[in-house]
Order: C-alpha cells, then sequence, then structure tokens
C-alpha cells in the first residue's frame, strides 16, 4: 500500500522519542513508563528500521551488573524478535545534575575525566548494540554567564574530548564515526557550537576530521530561525551528513520536537526532497515524541505519521521532479547559452583579460523574467494535492 513505512526506508526513533513519558518543565509525566524492550516492541510491525539510545535510556546509570545483564538479555530478544536494529546511539551528558555545568566543558576536571570514562563505556555498548554512527549532543556544553568560563577554553576542552575519543574508537578498531549534533539554546542559555555551520568549523580544528561528522536536527536550525535544508546542503556538501534528526519547530521557541511534517510542511517537503535528490543512505531519525496529551496507542500514530508523512513528501518530490510545468519553469530561469562557460575553468590571466573586456547591459539583465511566483504556486499546488 501506498505510503507504507518499510525497513528499507531506514526510519529510526530514540528509545526516548517513543518512550516520553509526557513531563514537561511545568507538569508531571502523563505516560507510565516502558522498559527499552517495551519501546522497542511499542514500534513492532510499524516499519521501523531500528531504534537509538542513549546509554541511560538502556542501562540507568546505578543499574548492578546482574540487572545490566538482564536489561540488555531482554533488550536483544526484543531486537531479535522484531527484526529492529540500533544504527545509533549516544550518551546521556545532561541529565545527571553532575553535568550542570556541562561535560566536556565543565570546568571541574573531575567532572570532564567522569565525562569521557561515561562516553567510553557508552561507545563500548552502542558498539555491542552494533551503532556505527556515534551521536555527541553537547546539551550542557554551554553557559548562563560567561563569567564562569572561556569560550576558547571550552572549545579546547571539547576539541581535547573529542580527540581523545577518536584515538579510542581507532585504537580498539571500532566501526564507529562520530555526528556532533548542534543547537543554540536550551537546556543551558547558550550552547556552544550553535549551528550545523558552527560545528563544521569546528570539525576541520580536529586531529582526525574524518571520523567526525554532523547529525543535524530540525527544530534546532529552527529555533536560530535558519533554513534547515540549507544548513543540510552545506554539510551534504562538505561530506559530512553522517546522520539527520527528523523532527517539526516552530521557529522561535523552545525545543518542540514536534511530529515530522506536523507544522513547517514546506520545509520539510525541501529537506525530503533534498535528502532524496541526493540520495542519502543514512537514517531517517526521527527524534520527536508524542504531545503530552497522548496514551501509548496515540504515540503510535505519532510514529506512523512522522514515517508516513516522509512517504508522502517523497513522492511530492519525485512528483516535482516529474512536473513538466514546473521543469520547464526551472529550465527557463536558468538557461544559459554559455558565453560565460569560459568562467567556469578557473582562474587565468587570459579569463581575466576576456571578463574585462566583458560589456553587460544592466537594463536588458533586469528585464529576464525569473517567474518565482509562478514557480511557487505550482510547488504549493503540488502540496496541497491539486496537481
Ligand atoms: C536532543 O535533540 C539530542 C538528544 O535527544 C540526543 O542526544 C540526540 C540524538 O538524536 N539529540
Ligand atoms: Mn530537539
Ligand atoms: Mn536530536
Amino acid at each position: 500500500m501506498a505510503y507504507e513505512p518499510q525497513p528499507e526506508h531506514k526510519f529510526t526513533f530514540g528509545l526516548w522519542t517513543v518512550g516520553n513519558i509526557g513531563r514537561d518543565p511545568f507538569g508531571a509525566p502523563t505516560r507510565d513508563p516502558l522498559t527499552p524492550a517495551q519501546q522497542v516492541r511499542l514500534l513492532e510491525g510499524s516499519g521501523a528500521y531500528g531504534v537509538n539510545f542513549h546509554d541511560d535510556d538502556l542501562v540507568p546509570v546505578d543499574a548492578t551488573a546482574a540487572e545490566r545483564d538482564a536489561i540488555i538479555r531482554e533488550f536483544k530478544q526484543a531486537l531479535n524478535d522484531t527484526g529492529i536494529v540500533v544504527p545509533m546511539a549516544t550518551a546521556n551528558l545532561f541529565g545527571d545534575p553532575v553535568f550542570k555545568d556541562g561535560a566536556f566543558t565543565a570546568n571541574d576536571p573531575k567532572v570532564r575525566a567522569y565525562a569521557l570514562q561515561k562516553v567510553l563505556r557508552a561507545i563500548d555498548l552502542g558498539v555491542e548494540m552494533g551503532a556505527s554512527v556515534y551521536v555527541f549532543w553537547g546539551g550542557r556544553e554551554g553557559t548562563e554567564t560567561d563569567s564562569s568560563k572561556s569560550p576558547l577554553e571550552s572549545s579546547q576542552r571539547f576539541r581535547d574530548a573529542l580527540n581523545f575519543l577518536c584515538r579510542y574508537v581507532r585504537d580498539q578498531g571500532y566501526n564507529l564515526k562520530f555526528a556532533l549534533e548542534p543547537k543554540p539554546n536550551e537546556p543551558r542559555s547558550d550552547i556552544y557550537l550553535p549551528s550545523v555551520g558552527a560545528m563544521l568549523g569546528f570539525i576541520s580544528t580536529l586531529d582526525d576530521p574524518e571520523m567526525v561528522g554532523l547529525n543535524p536536527e530540525v527544530a534546532h536550525e529552527h529555533m536560530s530561525g535558519l533554513n534547515f535544508t540549507h544548513a543540510v546542503a552545506q554539510a551534504w556538501d562538505a561530506g559530512k551528513l553522517f546522520h539527520i534528526d527528523l523532527n517539526d519547530q516552530l521557529f522561535g521557541r523552545y525545543d518542540q520536537d514536534f511530529r515530522f511534517g506536523s507544522v513547517m510542511l514546506k520545509q520539510a517537503f525541501y529537506l525530503v526532497k533534498f535528502l532524496e535528490d541526493v540520495g542519502y543512505a543514512g537514517s531517517r531519525h526521527f527524534d520527536a515524541h508524542a504531545y503530552r496529551t497522548s496514551d501509548y496507542a496515540d504515540v503510535k500514530e505519532f510514529a506512523r505519521g512522522c514515517m508516513r508523512t516522509y512517504l508522502i513528501l517523497k513522492e511530492k518530490a519525485a512528483r516535482f521532479n516529474a512536473d513538466s510545468e514546473i521543469q520547464a519553469l526551472l529550465a527557463e530561469v536558468k538557461a544559459d547559452e554559455g558565453q560565460y562557460a569560459y568562467l567556469a575553468g578557473g582562474y587565468s590571466r587570459e579569463v581575466v583579460a576576456r571578463l574585462r573586456g566583458e560589456t553587460f547591459d544592466r537594463a536588458a539583465m533586469n528585464r529576464r523574467p525569473l517567474p518565482y511566483e509562478r514557480l511557487d504556486q505550482l510547488t504549493i499546488e503540488l502540496l496541497l494535492g491539486v496537481r
């Protein structure tokens, strides 16, 4: 049937997404907690490909060895029974009060050391479960007051931690790459490395930059009023789109983590079109959660909705690419007789001399039609299902 999610679509969910119990800063949980195995089984038959987890989502930090073994046995059984896999893992370096001043960038060297130790264990656990991507979201790596620490010193601390962990992965021979996830704020007033662009600049300063890429999230660029598809395109262009967190988000609000495509539908369309046009082959990870008002039956609808909307927009993207009127307009606005093709060959003194000799009729150039209103209306009508 149309729009039915299948494992080959590579849709994944964090355990914390379908396992979200509806707590918010102003209210208690509205849903009973589920075990990791129950969270996996909630997705059984949904068409989801995989689940991801923070270390603490799977094995509570104070679990005994026996408790750990039991949890992992039950979790592996659920994965085996459902055929769901674990493509990505991460560590929770933001929930425990010990990280209140950051993890890798905390002022207390003991906290920085504990964070490293916790991530070593979490990397081992993720690899044991089959993960090949490891996400770092530095939710507490930031400040409320910049009197507390130097951003330069914090950048060096973050760099030292990642360099150390990249060496660990290489030393262990793990097939694992790191995906950094930017966010501008929340829970810290200002989080370091707040955007895809900032992260790309930072990655280039690492010892093993080839091991490190991006995990951009829709909501996080939207929180800054940025165009998420432009950010994703920059990551892709740099060969750094290692993973992606899909959800939705109104501009200028706290991190809403809405169901994918549920508010900024046009932006979601351009994102899906980009991912499908370039042939992105990674996980389509939904880092989102159901409304606090939902019960678990509705949580299942939330998960189904994320995947179905992606598939519907994927079909819309194919229709856009096949729409003769839209494609004719694009051909028109991009028409190029090739008289300046010599500039595509890069710099030379001959090119400079030739370019200097060119004359430009700016009035005529201004009269060249750019029917973008027509083009955008056709896009809207395609999205509204009338073409
Ligand atoms: C928040 O958007 C973060 C955490 O949920 C997690 O560490 C990461 C992985 O998707 N996203
Ligand atoms: Mn988020
Ligand atoms: Mn995320």
